[in-house]
Formats: structure tokens, sequence, C-alpha cells
């Protein structure tokens, strides 16, 4: 099988610091912490920044910053998100695309998040993925619901995005489809052929969501934006020990792990 690209997600839009302190917030702590994923096996980071106060912001001159510094600190390929916290416009989410990241997020509908709803109205989706065409950065399509792929391929058909799809499936999101093992054999089995897809799970689905990611020749995502705990009461002492854990697991199912230069071959970006 094709070795696996681990996406390290580090820092996301809704953990906080009173979550766990080892969250990355500034942008020095998001440089080393993107510099010790990529040591533990991340190929990929996918990147939110937070303003002074450590809130969730998607102004383009932090993300500049941020991706200086991540840069100057390691080549792990860098995946800017569009989707920013619930709530933001689509102009507040389209700025770091400007910075022609390797990736970007892009997320094909609207879903109840927690108690809100993440809103990505058809105009918004279009709106998104032109700014993608735009700056050329490919987007790797969040799916949270199975009918967001369907919309992907609207996209396609109207020429706003190229196949093969690079797809992640966003599972056990409050309000979106369940971590399970059906339910991703499904998703699996849904996407045209050629696809490429990466597999990321909320909480205690993370590891075992992964786990089958890897076996069904998939992608894994990792990080503190999907789950603080390293295991049921331990919280994970930052992100390389989450990559780390499942760059081990890869390994025994048989899978190596690809650095960045192979991920982005893997990817076609
Ligand atoms: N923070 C969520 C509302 C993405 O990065 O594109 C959206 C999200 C998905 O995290
Ligand atoms: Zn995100």
């Amino acid at each position: 099988m094709e070795k696996v690209i681990i996406t390290a997600a580090i820092c996301g839009a809704e953990v906080t610091r009173e979550d766990t302190p080892y969250l990355p917030v500034t942008q020095e702590e998001l440089a080393r912490e993107s510099y010790r994923a990529a040591e533990a096996g991340a190929a990929m980071v996918h990147l939110h920044v937070r303003d002074r106060d450590g809130n969730p912001t998607q102004d383009r001159d932090i993300y500049r910053e941020a991706i200086g510094r991540i840069r100057s600190a390691t080549d792990v390929l860098i995946q800017v998100s569009t989707g920013g916290a619930v709530g933001m416009t689509p102009e507040e989410r389209a700025q770091p695309l400007c910075l022609r990241p390797d990736m970007a997020t892009l997320t094909t509908g609207s879903v109840n998040f927690g108690g809100e709803v993440f809103l990505n109205s058809p105009a918004t989706i279009r709106f998104l993925a032109e700014r993608c065409r735009e700056y050329g950065v490919t987007p790797e399509i969040e799916v949270f619901e199975a009918g967001m792929i369907q919309n992907a391929l609207a996209l396609v058909k109207e020429g706003l995005i190229d196949q093969p799809l690079r797809l992640n499936f966003v599972l056990g999101v409050a309000g979106g489809l369940p971590a399970t093992p059906k339910n991703l054999l499904w998703l699996a089995e849904s996407v045209p052929a050629g696809s490429i897809w990466t597999v990321s799970a909320m909480g205690r689905h993370q590891l075992p969501m992964n786990a089958l990611g890897i076996i069904l020749g998939g992608h894994v995502r990792t990080g503190l934006e999907d789950n603080i705990f390293l295991r049921k009461g331990e919280l994970s002492r930052g992100n390389a020990p989450l990559v780390a854990r499942v760059a081990v697991l890869a390994q025994i199912l048989g899978r190596a792990v690809a650095g960045p230069g192979e991920a982005r071959e893997l990817l076609k970006l």
C-alpha cells in the first residue's frame, strides 16, 4: 500500500488553553508545534491562527507571520483553514488564501456544530472555491455529512475545482456524521475512483478511525483541534505525541509514513 500522509491539526478554532495548557496559540508556539509535529511524522499541518487574546481569527497578516515562522522552522506542508470559526463571514474566512499556502480546506455544505451552525451556503462554497482557484490553492474538501461529496462533485461540473478530489472525512462532530466504521467505509466507497481521502474524528474516536483509515488505504489527520487526550484522562502534551502514536500504528499496519515531498506527490499538488 502507498505511504500514509499524516496531517496534524495543531490548534483549531474551538479548543482553548482552559481545555488544555498544551494548545499552541502564539506565533512562536505554532511554529514550534509544527516543527515537533513534522519531526514526529506529520507531512502537513492544518493551520488556524489566534489573535493576541487567543481568540480565533482569519486575519491575513497573522497567517502571514505564522506561515513565515513555520516555513523557517520546517518544510512541512501548510494547509490553511477557510472554515475559521462559526459565525465568520466568507470574506473573513478567505483571507489566508492570498498567501498561496500548499492547500486550504473547503467545506461543501452546512452542518450543525455543537450548539451552533457551521454555515456554508451554496454562494459561500462557490465564493471560497473561486478564491482557491484565483490563488492557485488546491482545496481539501471537508466532509462532515455525506451530501457534501455530491456538492463537491457539483463544483467539479461547474469547473470550480479539479479532480482528483482531495477529501477529509470529519466524523463525530456533534450534529454531523457519527464516527463509526460503517460510516467511514460508506464514505470511502462513495467518492469517485482516484480520489485521495483522509479521516479525522473527534475525541476518543480519533485513534480508532485513524486506524481504520490506514487499513482502508486512506490518510489520517490527528492533532489537538480534534482531540486533546492521549488516552482517557491523560492530556496529550502537545501534538507530537498524537502524531508519533499514529505513525507507529501505520508502520505496524504495514504503511510507511510519507514525508512532505512524498505527500506533495501523493496529493498531486
Ligand atoms: N472551526 C470549524 C467551524 C476547517 O478548518 O475548514 C471549521 C473547521 C473546518 O475547523
Ligand atoms: Zn480546522
